[in-house]
Formats: structure tokens, C-alpha cells, sequence
């Protein structure tokens, strides 16, 4: 069975953009909250189309996280939980621009051959690819930065990991034949500027990278076609890379041969051109580069903060950890803040590019408050910073995390 090209859910209700508007309570209902640990942290809880109730950061564009007991449910992050993040107000774009007979993906600019290829005919034309790989906005956690920036405040949940699944890159650029002097690729999905003085949405990667054999243009997130808020029909996934290169409803492919300078790219999303781009805090940086690869993370998705324990009774920690791409080697944890760790016990391997499981077994001897940490390695020998670093964009948090837990008399 091929699978359907446009979502299973009523067509009717994507008709209008009010149908996002609607994704409110009916009047009389209160929201359901939630509130994330930082100033500012209250947010409602609220179902958009294709997707449970999800952490709403704004509105006007939907901006959506997960709720972080989800990551403690599988490596694979579920498509109706997976985040949302959009930049320009009348995001997304119109259902009526996605479906089969109005999609086509273009490929211009510096190429022997130009192309314009609906999803099927991209489908039909080009070996099928699937990877496994976590997509983080790179404000994932931003509302933990202190002192605080501007932008998102995000908890954890700007995160997610998927199957996807659609054809290289790479070769649908050797199909239409990059030009001598070709040297960045750009990538427009169909959100366009509410306004002409608001630029669109443009991203670019250096051709060398862009022919990189991981680089899918994805039509299938876990089995199925892509959700309308994660990029239906059709996105760019740049495994290990920031989730702001994964253009969503991609429909424009242009070879160029300079080193494009949009707002998305410059001044937006840059970071320090430092060691693990920190600088120190409140202070500006003196050059800056596009922001790239994922740094290390790990997360205990088990207990959460104020959890309470009972001495003497063993409990099993669980979690996940990710890097940018290379693997990760191995995850520590410990329960008394870091004094001493022991090493957790892996889960499967998804591939390098995915949330690999971990598990430990603990069982606390004394009463009183404990701190869990836990600290990962990639096969880099990359790893995680005790203390936080800090940047005025927010982007990169990777501290090793702190869950505090309540151990009571058995
Ligand atoms: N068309 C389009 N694609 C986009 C964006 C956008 O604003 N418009 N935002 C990017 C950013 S910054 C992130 S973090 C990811 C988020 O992917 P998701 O919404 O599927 O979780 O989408 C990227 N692709
Ligand atoms: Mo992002």
C-alpha cells in the first residue's frame, strides 16, 4: 500500500487559515496549563491539527514544544507530539498550496538542467533513503539561559527524533547538474513575508555540504506523510544539524555562486566564533559564524524535578543523550551531584544521528534531597559543560542537566 499524499484528516478544516485560529478551546473551557520552570513560565496546552495538546509558545506563527514526559515514552518522538516552530507570521502556509496538484519542488539557478518535480515524480525517480534523526531548534532551552536573552523562552521540548524518509539531496543536484562557480545552495519553503519589509524565510548551505549523502528531501516522518505543521509535503533534513536548515514545505532549490547574505542567515542565527560559541555573559561577540552541528546532549526523562523516592528500594533512571551526528560513546550518571558517576547502560543504536536510550539501576541508601546528572559522550570524546554557557542568542544549551529528587524513609 503507497502511502496517501495528503494527511488522513478533514480537508474542510484546512480550508481557511481561521482553522488554526481555531485551535482554542471552545469558550467556557478553560485551557489546560502548564507551567515550565523559569520566570514567564506559564503556557497553555493546546491541539492544533494532526497533533495532541502541545506546549503553545505563541500563536501567530504556531509555535509549539513537547511535553518532555513524551521523551520518556521511546527514542522515537511521535508525530502528533513532535514541536513546531515557525518564524513569519501567516505560517503555515495555506493547505490549498500543498496538495498534489498545486506542490512542485523547483530546482534554478547555477544548474545544467532546471527541474520541477511534484512528490511523486520525486518519489518515482529517485532510491528511496531513510534516517533516523533528532531535529532541535537551536533555542531549545532557551528559557533556562541566565542572564536571560531575548527570543523564545523554550523549555526542553524544542526537540524532537524521527524516522525520515525521501530521496538525497545530492542526487537530485547531480540530476539537474551543478555550473562551474556554483557555490551555495538556498532553500525557500512556501511561507512567505506577512509584509514586503519582512524577509522570507531562506536558508543556505555551502555546496560541499549540501551534496552530503544524509541530506534528505523528506516527505515521511515516521511512516507517515508529514504532518502540515512539521513541513507537508516536502522538507530538507540536515542530520546533526540545527533544526533552523530543516526548511519545511520546501519548494525552491537555487544554485548560486556567491555566499548568500539573508537575514536568516546573517545576522539570524549566528553564533560566537569561540570555543563551544560562548562568550561571557552580557557581553558581545567580536566575529560570528552560522550556527551548525548539534552539541552534546543527555536528559534523565524518568524522574523529574521534586520526585520522590523511597531508601533502599531500587529504581531504574532512564533517559536519552544525541550529539551532531557522530554517536554517542557513552552516558554517566550521578546521584550525588556529580561527586561520582557510574556508567549507563546503552539501548539500542537508531544510528548516529538519533536519541540512543540509556538506563541505570539506583537504588538510594539515605534520606534527604539527591541531585541526578547525567553527562554523555560522543565518539568524538565531545561531551557536556558542568556549568552552562552562554550566548546572546540563547542557541546551544548543552549543560549537564540536574534533576533534584526527595529520598524518604521506606
Ligand atoms: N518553511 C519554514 N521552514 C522552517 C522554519 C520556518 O519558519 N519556515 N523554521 C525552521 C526552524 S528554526 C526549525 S527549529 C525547524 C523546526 O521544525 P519543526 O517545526 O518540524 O519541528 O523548522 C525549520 N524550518
Ligand atoms: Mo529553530
Amino acid at each position: 500500500m503507497t502511502a496517501p499524499i495528503v494527511p488522513e484528516i478533514s480537508r474542510r478544516s484546512f480550508l481557511r487559515r481561521a482553522a488554526l485560529a481555531a485551535a482554542v478551546l471552545p469558550a467556557g473551557l478553560r485551557a489546560e496549563t502548564v507551567t515550565l520552570p523559569f520566570e514567564n513560565g506559564e503556557r497553555e496546552l493546546v491541539k492544533y491539527p494532526q497533533k495532541r495538546a502541545l506546549i503553545r509558545l505563541t500563536s501567530r506563527p504556531p509555535q509549539l514544544e513537547t511535553p518532555f514526559a513524551i521523551f520518556n515514552d521511546g527514542a522515537i518522538t511521535p508525530n502528533d507530539a513532535f514541536f513546531v516552530r515557525y518564524h513569519l507570521a501567516g505560517s503555515p502556509p495555506a493547505r490549498e498550496l500543498l496538495t498534489a496538484d498545486a506542490f512542485r519542488l523547483q530546482v534554478l539557478g547555477k544548474v545544467n538542467t532546471p527541474l520541477k518535480l511534484n512528490v511523486e515524480e520525486l518519489r518515482r525517480h529517485f532510491e528511496p533513503i531513510e534516517i533516523t534523526a533528532v531535529n532541535q531548534c537551536s533555542g531549545n532551552s532557551r528559557g533556562f539561559f541566565n542572564p536571560r536573552v531575548p527570543g523564545g523562552q523554550l523549555g526542553n521540548g524544542a526537540m524532537g527524533n524521527a524516522k525520515w524518509k525521501g530521496v538525497r539531496l545530492k542526487d537530485v543536484l547531480e540530476m539537474a547538474g551543478l555550473l562551474a562557480g556554483a557555490k551555495q545552495v538556498l532553500f525557500n519553503g512556501l511561507d512567505t513575508p506577512p509584509a514586503p519589509t519582512v524577509p522570507d524565510f531562506i536558508k543556505a548551505l555551502d555546496v560541499e555540504q549540501a551534496l552530503d549523502p544524509d541530506i534528505l528531501l523528506a516527505h515521511e516522518m515516521n511512516g507517515e506523510p508529514l504532518p502540515w505543521l512539521n513541513g507537508f509535503p516536502l522538507r530538507l533534513v540536515v542530520p546533526g544539524h540545527y533544526g533552523t536548515y530543516w526548511v519545511k514545505h520546501l519548494h525552491e532549490i537555487t544554485v548560486v555562486d556567491e555566499t548568500f547574505k539573508g537575514f536568516w542567515m546573517d545576522p539570524a542565527y549566528r553564533i560566537p566564533d569561540t570555543e563551544c560559541a560562548a562568550i561571557a555573559p552580557n557581553t558581545a561577540p567580536k566575529k560570528t559564524v552560522p550556527i551548525s552541528r548539534f552539541n552534546v546532549r543527555s536528559f534523565i526523562t524518568s524522574h523529574t524535578d521534586g520526585a520522590q523516592l523511597k531508601a533502599g528500594v531500587q529504581q531504574i533512571v532512564k533517559g536519552i543523550a544525541f550529539d551532531g551526528g557522530h554517536g554517542i560513546r557513552e552516558v554517566l550518571f550521578s546521584s550525588n551531584d556529580g561527586h561520582s558517576w557510574r556508567e549507563a547502560e546503552l539501548g539500542r543504536d537508531l544510528g548516529k544521528y538519533s536519541f540512543r536510550e540509556w538506563t541505570i539501576a539506583f537504588a538510594p541508601k539515605t534520606e534527604g534531597e539527591r541531585k541526578l546528572r547525567v553527562k554523555a559522550t560522543n565518539t568524538l570524546g565531545q561531551s557536556q559543560p558542568l556549568e552552562p554557557l552562554w550566548n546572546p542568542a540563547g542557541y546551544m544549551r548543552n549543560v549537564v542537566e540536574t534533576v533534584t529528587v526527595t529520598v524518604q524513609k521506606a
